[in-house]
């Protein structure tokens, strides 16, 4: 297949190629230039994209799971085949550094082929002869998937694939600042699922609303914000669609007395600041014991500075823009509303005016656990470290939030990481190790964090509808 991958973009609706008579644009936050024009779907157009998928329903849910399993694996090697273009495009799309889109395509690919390995079999409840109970797995419907801008791809691949593999059709919605890797994706679909299995619909604002009210769709997965996530829920309720929410976080990592700090700097400073502090987990508060506090945070400042931030195509660049412009305002009001509550700042905390949504390294000391820099998710390059004394202040301060996605423990003594761990509120807890997610784990959060997990055997039964069949011998 021959695809252009610099200015044909089309969605996908009932395996064609589909425009809109409107379009949107997307822009480089490197550079803020346009870059591409992408379809706005007009509603009847939804709906289209709708029919297509109950349409294919019936076919899709009968050829059986190996078959499924085949055509996600096929999908993930023709993935494969074109990685280097969506990995450039992702960059462009996105910010992100083009090895750090490798990767996420890259990963994409191995989600695709490990995820395709699952399989979905029924429980026997009861097995005797005159009453056989079975727990089956079912298909829900038509699906509709809601990505966000911070990783287009993966986080798109990780609702799709369970998703079809449970026998579910779909609607990928990315966001609309980046849309383009997901109109790609589509088009590879378009060749290998039949059609209406997947469509991949592009729009403005109102489309993440239509969607969610659609009465023809039946569930849907989000991730996104908070804020979003609520108001999917509410919006699902209309026809009482499924749902499963991945959203913000504030994850803590806390640095016990006996960490390796040289050993655990590297990893802490990725955790906070990969993709330009864009992660859901990225460790956004670091409690650091009062006996390391000034080694951690010279350490930390002396790694920030051998950095090399810039446009993500660009030889050696390790930290991007913000993806967009709204974020980027908003990261910056954080940052101004610091700096006016009088934040020490060891590195950064200003914006210099230039081109792109570039904002430096931003590294707070021990500001205050109440000041907005602490409590709110900056989702940007903007970290606090705040000093802590003893074990039970550290878990207390870091269960002190709305949120409960994920966090870390570092420290040389398993035991004492462990019984740290054990006490914090989380979905998933790292001792040692930090965004360390798999194919098989479970992953979502506690509290307003999320509700339902992606991944893992729980990941997939979230596609399914539990069926109890209750087979009894005929009354005589
Ligand atoms: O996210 P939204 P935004 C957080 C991060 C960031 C904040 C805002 O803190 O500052 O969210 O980012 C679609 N019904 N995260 O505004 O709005 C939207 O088009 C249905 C955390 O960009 O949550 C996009 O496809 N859908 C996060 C998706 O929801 C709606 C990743 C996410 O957008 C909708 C990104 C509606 N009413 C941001 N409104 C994570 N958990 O990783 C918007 N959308």
């Amino acid at each position: 297949m021959n695809m252009d991958f610099a200015s044909d973009f089309t969605m996908t609706i009932n395996g064609r190629a589909a425009w809109a008579t409107e379009t949107l644009a997307v822009v480089n936050p490197a550079t803020e230039a346009v870059i591409a024009h992408v379809p706005d779907i007009a509603s009847v157009q939804l709906d289209e994209a709708v029919t297509a998928a109950r349409q294919a329903f019936g076919d899709w849910k009968d050829v059986g799971i190996a078959k499924r399993q085949a055509l996600l694996r096929a999908l993930g090697d023709r993935l494969a085949d074109h990685a280097d273009e969506f990995a450039l495009l992702l960059t462009r799309e996105q910010g992100k550094p083009l090895a750090d889109a490798a990767m996420e395509i890259g990963t994409g690919i191995y989600w695709l082929q490990e995820m395709a390995g699952q399989a979905l079999e029924p429980d026997i409840l009861s097995d005797a002869p005159e009453r056989r109970v079975e727990l089956r797995h079912v298909p829900i419907g038509v699906v509709a998937a809601i990505a966000p801008w911070n990783f287009p791809v993966g986080l798109a691949i990780w609702k799709i694939a369970p998703s079809l593999l449970a026998g579910n059709v779909m609607l990928l919605k990315p966001s609309p600042f980046t849309p383009l890797t997901s109109l790609k994706l589509g088009e590879l679909a378009r060749e290998i699922l039949p059609p209406g299995v997947l469509n991949v619909v592009s729009g403005s604002d109102r489309l993440g609303p239509w969607i969610t009210e659609h009465p023809g769709i039946d569930k849907i997965a989000f991730t996104g914000s908070t804020a979003t996530g609520k108001a999917v829920m509410r919006s699902a309720a209309g026809n009482l669609k499924r749902v499963t929410l991945e959203l913000g976080g504030n994850d803590p990592a806390i640095v016990l007395p006996d960490a390796d700090v040289e050993a655990v700097i590297p990893r802490l400073f990725w955790a906070a600041f990969a993709n330009a502090g864009q992660i859901c987990i990225a460790s956004k508060r670091i409690y650091v014991h009062e006996s390391l506090y000034d080694r951690f945070a010279t350490a930390m400042v002396d790694y920030a500075k051998s950095v090399k931030i810039g446009d993500g195509t660009e030889q050696g660049v390790q930290i991007g823009p913000i993806q967009n412009r709204p974020q980027f305002d908003r990261v910056r009001a954080l940052l101004a509303d610091a700096r006016s509550a009088g934040t020490r700042f060891l590195l950064g905390g200003d914006v210099p005016e230039g081109q792109g949504y570039f904002i430096p390294i931003a590294i707070a000391d021990n500001p205050d656990e109440k000041s907005r820099v602490v409590a709110e998710e900056a989702f940007g390059p903007v970290l606090p470290l705040l000093k802590f004394s003893n074990v039970d202040e550290v878990v207390a301060r870091a269960n002190d939030s709305p949120y409960g996605l994920a966090a870390s423990v570092w420290g040389t003594n398993l035991d004492a990481a462990q019984a740290v761990a054990d006490r914090i509120e989380a979905g998933t807890v790292w001792i040692n190790t930090v965004q360390d997610l798999g194919p098989g784990q479970p992953f979502g959060g506690h509290k307003q964090s999320g509700l339902g997990v992606e991944n893992g055997r729980e990941g997939l039964l979230e596609y399914c509808n539990p069926q109890v069949i209750v087979r009894c011998a005929a009354p005589t």
